[in-house]
């Protein structure tokens, strides 16, 4: 079991049991140790957080309003967030960037990478070889130049690197954003300390990045204190993330030595950098949206359980759907709503998001004006009762067909989705517990 899945497993007992106590607390918190020991996290790191987390999810009050199962999940977010460090985002402007790291750690293909990334935000942008050793180095990083379509200048036959970044100077300064990529070596040894410093002396970076691969786990805060102490670092990239089970580890130790990560690494290809956003990769290796955002949201709207329930069933009256309605139609609920769910799902336009809303008040108004027999038996809305709730309503018969059209297409919709048992069980899940979108 991977750490997310087993992260996500516990977090899902709390959010299934009917009773949250000090026995089911003290279970979650050990198979949090576990998955956190599994990632390679640093055992005395592990201890802390989840002796902090026991702790205060014993004896912490819940805010008003906010059940001790919702509390709970997001005092383990807090905590786990904690140890993942603050990341910082890159500055998006003129600057030069080398990438500093050992062997084989991803520096070429994270120049590439990088290249993409400031490329696309509208800013021209060279890559630099500076390593002098490997007659091949060059090539490859013209090839991943071409990749994303960027210039690469280089000099394979020139064996001092200083020299080399003098001699090009004239042609990479013409670019706004200039990545220098650096030999490897085997070890942090004085011989390449020492070309690096002389390095960084000769390029005057703003940033000095130590490409750094995930799968070596805590290993990687050892190695990230070295060179930082070496050379300065300003920030950290984590290559490999993709396949790495000790991500974890790695991204927790990096953090203890304060340099900032900020970018992860997860795939070969060159689109596969993201910039390190430690809220939004946690929400996300939980399997959750903004998980306390969502909460907060769930619990202020308290979708009515009942006629929730009826819905998904597919057997709703206008009553029902009315009591739904009425919950997110109050000012800013939908929108909150919708900017909490996990990416992708909630790529919705502001257009549409207002056009909701409006909606939604409209056709409360409408309903407002509905006697209790409409509601419940909404087949017998027609002619005169129509005009009757139009004008009621201070509305026009036109909406109010529009109304009952979308009544029925929702349950339409809803009926159509029996065949997919799969979808309904989540929904019905999530208007239950309102809790759990990681199944
Ligand atoms: N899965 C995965 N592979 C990666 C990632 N980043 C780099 N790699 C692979 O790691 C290997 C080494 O990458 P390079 O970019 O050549 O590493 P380097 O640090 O430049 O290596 P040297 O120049 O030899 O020191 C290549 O096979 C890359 O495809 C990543 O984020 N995920
Ligand atoms: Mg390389």
């Amino acid at each position: 079991m991977g750490l997310a899945e087993a992260l996500r497993e516990a977090l899902r007992k709390i959010a299934r049991s009917s009773r949250v106590d000090e026995e089911l607390l003290a279970e979650v918190v050990r198979d949090l140790q576990r998955a956190l020991i599994r990632a390679d996290v640093d055992v005395r790191l592990v201890m802390e957080v989840t002796e902090r987390i026991e702790e205060r999810a014993l004896k912490e009050e819940p805010p008003k309003g906010v059940s001790l199962r919702s509390y709970i999940i997001s005092v383990i977010h807090q905590e786990l967030l904690s140890i993942l460090g603050r990341g910082r985002a890159p500055r998006i402007g003129p600057q030069r960037i080398m990438l500093v790291g050992l062997y084989g750690q991803g520096k070429t293909t994270t120049a590439g990478k990088l290249a993409r990334f400031f490329k696309r935000r509208g800013l021209s942008v060279a890559l630099v070889c500076t390593d002098t050793y490997r007659p091949a180095a060059f090539e490859q990083l013209r090839q991943v130049a071409e990749q994303v379509g960027v210039p690469a200048f280089g000099k394979p036959d020139e064996g001092d690197p200083v020299r080399l970044v003098r001699d090009l100077e004239r042609k990479f300064s013409k670019y706004q954003v200039v990545i220098f990529d650096t030999a490897g070596r085997s070890a942090l040894d004085q011989e390449l300390l020492d070309e690096l410093r002389r390095l960084k002396e000769a390029i005057g970076p703003d940033e000095v990045i130590l490409v750094l691969d995930a799968t070596m786990g805590q290993q990687a805060g050892r190695q990230a204190e070295a060179f930082h102490r070496a050379v300065g670092l300003t920030g950290v990239i984590l290559t490999k993330m993709d396949g790495a089970a000790k991500g974890g580890g790695a991204l927790s130790a990096v953090a203890r030595t304060g340099a900032p990560v900020m970018f992860i690494g997860t795939g070969e290809k060159m689109e596969d950098l993201e910039v390190f956003d430690p809220d939004r990769y946690l929400s996300r290796l939980l399997g959750l949206g903004d998980v306390k955002a969502l909460m907060e949201i769930l619990e202020e709207a308290r979708a009515p359980e009942e006629a929730a329930a009826k819905i998904v069933s597919g057997r709703f009256t206008l009553k029902d759907l009315y009591e739904v309605w009425r919950e997110f139609s109050r000012p800013g609920l939908l929108r909150k709503l919708v900017s909490s769910l996990p990416l992708g799902v909630a790529d919705v336009k502001e257009e549409a998001l207002r056009k909701s809303e409006e909606d939604l008040w409209r056709f409360r108004v409408i309903m407002d004006s509905m006697t209790e027999e409409e509601l419940e038996n909404p087949e017998i809305i027609k002619g005169t009762r129509i005009l009757r709730i139009a004008r009621g309503s201070g509305r026009s018969p036109r909406e109010v067909r529009e109304l009952l059209k979308h009544y029925r297409m929702a349950r339409k919709a809803i009926k159509g989705m029996r065949g997919n048992r799969r979808l309904r069980r989540i929904l019905a899940k999530q208007l239950r517990e309102g809790s759990d979108w990681a199944e």
